[in-house]
């Protein structure tokens, strides 16, 4: 059961088809724009899982550095990802936006695969995020690994022309060729790969809980997500 998590609905109206139904957010634009021709980032929580950021932490940035971007002028939209609806982040996070009165038209949680959210979902987001290791390689696990898989050998390729390796807190901008399935099944034409704060001392650069620095780096890690997608958009 996957679907749209909308920060007003009910976990129960989240397993229904989205594409066409009223569930679909609908652009917030005018009554004339589909929902399906709005730019849209979909984004994992960065640093949550693997990289054991405190959940109640990661939520708050990520709400403040939402409403940071909906501040500015523009008309596109941000979706934050995860796979279950039992997702601990999705749910904070839904509660908080609710909370500030975001505009869930232009921001809303979803339940679902990050790499089929049109063919499983119905729901069209031209960029995705991606919570990336300091390598820029495939494997490891999480959201990661299902990202280098389902782009085959075009993301990595894409991704060694842009950059070699990326420091905490920083994102870089991949544009996906068009014979990724990511891009020809899903729409997909850019991935962001994001490298955020670690907390697990067995991967590299562990801040060994300091939250100070963790929750600087965190910030800087959706504003350069954030801008990278304004990037796309110019
Ligand atoms: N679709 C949507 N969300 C997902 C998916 C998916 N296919 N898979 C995982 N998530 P994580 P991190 C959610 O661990 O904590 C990797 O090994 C997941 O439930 O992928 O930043 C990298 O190589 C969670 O909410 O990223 C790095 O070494 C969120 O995505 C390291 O993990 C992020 O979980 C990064 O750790």
């Amino acid at each position: 059961c996957r679907g749209l998590d909308n920060v007003s609905s009910s976990s129960s109206t989240a397993c229904k088809e989205v594409k066409g139904s009223e569930n679909q957010p609908k652009g917030s634009i005018g009554d004339d724009v589909s929902p399906d021709s709005i730019p849209t980032l979909a984004f994992p929580s960065i640093s949550t899982a693997d990289f054991q950021f405190n959940n109640e932490k990661a939520s708050n940035i990520i709400v403040e550095k939402v409403e940071e971007f909906l501040n500015k002028p523009g008309n596109a939209r941000l979706v934050l990802v995860d796979l279950s609806h039992g997702s601990k982040i999705l749910s904070l996070v839904r509660t908080k936006a609710i909370q500030r009165n975001i505009d869930m038209k232009k921001f809303f949680t979803f339940v679902g695969d990050i790499t089929q959210l049109y063919s499983q979902g119905g729901l069209r987001c031209n960029v995705i995020a991606n919570a990336a290791n300091w390598r820029l390689k495939p494997g490891g696990g999480g959201v990661n690994a299902a990202i280098f898989s389902a782009a085959g050998p075009a993301l990595e390729m894409a991704t060694k022309e842009r950059a070699s390796s990326l420091m905490p807190g920083h994102a870089v901008v991949v544009p996906l060729p068009s014979n990724s399935p990511l891009y020809s099944r899903e729409g997909v034409s850019h991935v962001i790969h994001v490298l955020g704060p670690n907390m697990n001392p067995r991967r590299p650069n562990c801040l060994n809980g300091d939250y100070t620095k963790g929750c600087k780096i965190l910030r800087d890690a959706y504003t350069s997500l954030f801008d990278g997608f304004v990037s796309i958009l110019r």
